[in-house]
């Protein structure tokens, strides 16, 4: 069967509305945008045009931060309109505590018990409107919580302050029965010198100290683990071993540089190709939200083609995935470096003191076992030829 890779509701794309909406600006242009901005009821529009499942959005990409309720009831119903006129849906929503210059120090772990206190307000209304458009899943981007320098600020209140807010605003969802999941989501840097909880492995570590841990989960992000110099499939699958990978935000980017939050498979395919890999093996279910923005280079055609080439990578790495787990070939010899051995069967798995006796007294040949070829350099070849086209 032809596959055309075109985008279908049961892939779960999402898109935020900061992503396709994105004026080009960026922090060496602050006042030259290259695009002119699409209401969120245009952008909705859009979205549909390419074949999105669903948009998300910071509390201040649908209502500005100083509009007013007859200005806000306006938006609100025009976007709901072209909700209702493409189907799509809200999955996510999240709230800007990064932008407003109040939250140069923070939001959450400002040193300012005021700037803490507005933060949660501004959070309870971000989830309020979430609510409102059906989102069960709320972000938490911490991108102002950190430091510059460590002088005058301590981690440890930073994280103690973190979690009060988080442990308020999940009792906040409880009491108003919005029934959200939270997704912490990681960032090394920038906008800050060092951000808090700067990896998804490190938030994975924090839930746990919260009150309500089973509520709150990870959104990793392809970038920002990339910016830590890590693999991100790795982080990817710890969350989802430890039942936390709630949401996920997709890109591109290269190591070793800031956050270009490049198109998905514009850059990285083969960490690209086993993060599909791995999410379609294990049967994730969420939305695959693309956190990413069209080059500043492109006009809204060019937009149109950015989210069409997220999507459509996405789905050649999944074709191609499929490929890998059916090729006899290729499965052969990965079954080979998997030296399937049940001789040692008696002794992994759950202790025995039997089981410790008998292994402390067995003798390995070391030497052997050292000397045999795993085939690890022809097998990735053969995914070099899969994805390369010549397989
Ligand atoms: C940046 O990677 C952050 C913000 O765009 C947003 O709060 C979050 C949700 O995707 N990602
Ligand atoms: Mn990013
Ligand atoms: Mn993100």
């Amino acid at each position: 069967m032809a596959n055309n890779f075109q985008p279908k509701p049961e892939h779960k794309f999402t898109f935020g509305l900061w992503t396709v909406g994105s004026s080009g600006r960026d922090q060496f242009a602050t006042n030259d945008p290259i695009r002119n901005s699409l209401s969120p009821a245009d952008l909705v529009r859009l979205l549909g045009e390419v074949g999105a499942y669903g948009v998300n959005f910071h509390d201040n990409d649908l209502i500005p931060m100083d509009a007013t309720p007859a200005e806000a009831d306006k938006i609100k119903k025009e976007f709901r309109k072209a909700l209702d006129e493409t189907g799509l849906v809200v999955p996510m929503a999240t709230t800007n505590l990064f932008s407003a210059a109040i939250f140069k120090d923070g939001a959450f772990t400002s040193n300012d018990p005021k700037v803490r206190a507005y933060a949660l307000q501004k959070a309870m209304r971000g989830m309020d409107l979430g609510a409102e458009f059906g989102a069960k899943i709320y972000v938490f981007w911490g991108g102002r919580e950190g430091s510059e320098t460590d002088v005058a600020k301590s981690p440890l209140e930073g994280l103690k302050h973190f979690r009060e807010a988080l442990n308020f605003l999940g009792e906040y969802s409880n009491s108003q029965g919005y029934g959200y999941k939270f997704a912490l989501e990681a960032k090394p840097n920038e906008p800050r010198g060092d951000i808090y909880l700067p990896t998804t492995g490190a938030m994975l570590g924090f839930i746990e100290t919260l009150d309500h841990p089973e509520m709150v989960g990870v959104n990793p992000e392809l970038a920002h683990e990339h910016m830590a110099g890590l693999n991100f499939m790795h982080a990817v699958a710890q969350a989802w071993d430890a039942g936390k990978l709630f949401h996920i935000d997709l890109n591109d980017q290269n190591y070793a540089r800031f956050d270009q939050d490049w198109r998905f498979g514009q850059q990285s395919w083969k960490q690209s190709f086993f993060l599909v890999k791995f999410l379609e093996e294990v049967g994730y279910n969420g939305s695959r939200h693309f956190d990413a923005h069209a080059f500043r280079t492109e006009d809204y055609e060019g937009v149109k083609d950015f989210a069409r080439g997220c999507m459509r990578s996405y789905l050649i790495f999944k074709e191609k995935a499929r490929l890998f787990n059916e090729d006899k070939e290729i499965q052969a010899l990965v079954a080979e470096s998997k030296a399937e051995d049940k001789s040692m069967d008696k002794f992994l798995g759950k202790f025995s003191a039997e089981k410790a006796a008998e292994l402390k007294a067995f003798s390995f040949d070391r030497n052997a076992i050292a000397g045999r070829g795993l085939k690890y350099e022809k097998l990735d070849q053969m995914l070099t030829d899969l994805m390369l086209g010549v397989r």
